[in-house]
């Protein structure tokens, strides 16, 4: 009986739920509502942790849709103020080690949803009341409409709609696109930010201490990127290598060359 029971639940590719997903869930809503971000010390925490819950909870795991997560939605506005919204792709340690000191600025997992789920794996599974801390879904091998990513992709959606004015993204000049189309900073945020709203993108492409620059603001993803944010009516600048990351890289690894 133990052997069905775990071979019927090792049915996906992807890392089962975060053991002590509910826990984790009240508390991080707890810490960032009372302590990080005060003044939205009246959500209700309970009642935000029940909605993603009730999002996921005996449903197929394959089968989410944006509508799942519409009660959780409602209870969480985004409320990042105008030029303070910083976007990321494949730069996500970098990104936050420069919105950790530069406080008033914010990824999205600098909200409260977004700190909620960072780095938190979870499903459940039809007929079942429980979550599935076997296997979830991975998005390549089993299902892209799986819950994690249309959670992502949606509260990635809802954060470039709500930004205004200046607008950041981090990018990673060590690999050979800094821009993907297919990321969800490609595929989703790029295009909805309201050029009403935005006036300017500014990227700043950073290459890792000690590794060959593989792409930079001349290359040809950035151009990409340029022309898909100036059809859009949003000016673009660009900076290879900006100060504020190198300095940030630089307090990890004083003794790379390039810091001296
Ligand atoms: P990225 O560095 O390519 O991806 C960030 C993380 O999201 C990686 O661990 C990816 O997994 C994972 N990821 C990407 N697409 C999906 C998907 N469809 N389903 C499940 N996981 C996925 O950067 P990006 O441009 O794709 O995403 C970063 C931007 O989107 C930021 O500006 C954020 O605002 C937002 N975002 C944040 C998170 C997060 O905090 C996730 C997704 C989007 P893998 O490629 O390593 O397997 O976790």
């Amino acid at each position: 009986r133990m052997w069905r029971h775990s071979s019927e639940h090792m049915k996906w590719n992807g890392t089962g739920s975060t053991a002590h997903f509910q826990e984790i869930v009240l508390e991080r809503c707890y810490n960032y509502t009372q302590l990080v971000q005060p003044e939205l010390r009246d959500r209700d925490c309970q009642k935000i942790r029940e909605a993603f819950r009730n999002a996921f909870i005996s449903k197929d795991p394959c089968s989410a849709t944006e509508e799942d997560y519409h009660p959780l939605m409602k209870l969480v506005n985004p409320t990042v103020p105008c030029d303070k919204t910083v976007f990321w792709s494949k730069t996500k340690e970098l990104a936050h080690q420069y919105t950790k000191v530069q406080r008033e600025m914010f990824t999205l997992e600098d909200t409260l949803l977004g700190y909620i789920a960072d780095d938190l794996n979870w499903c459940g599974d039809a007929g079942s009341y429980e979550m599935n801390y076997q296997s979830c879904p991975h998005w390549k091998k089993d299902c892209s409409n799986n819950f994690v990513s249309v959670f992502w992709d949606l509260v990635s959606k809802r954060f470039a709609e709500n930004a205004c004015g200046v607008v950041q993204v981090v990018l990673n000049g060590s690999i050979s696109n800094a821009f993907d189309r297919k990321s969800t900073f490609g595929r989703v945020e790029v295009h909805n930010l309201n050029p009403m709203k935005v006036h300017t993108l500014q990227a700043w492409v950073i290459h890792d201490l000690g590794k060959f620059p593989s792409d930079s603001c001349s290359g040809s993803s950035i151009n990409d990127l340029k022309w898909i944010i100036m059809q859009r009516n949003i000016k673009f600048t660009c900076q290879d290598n900006y100060s504020s990351g190198k300095f940030l890289q630089c307090v990890k690894k004083p003794e790379d060359s390039s810091c001296r």
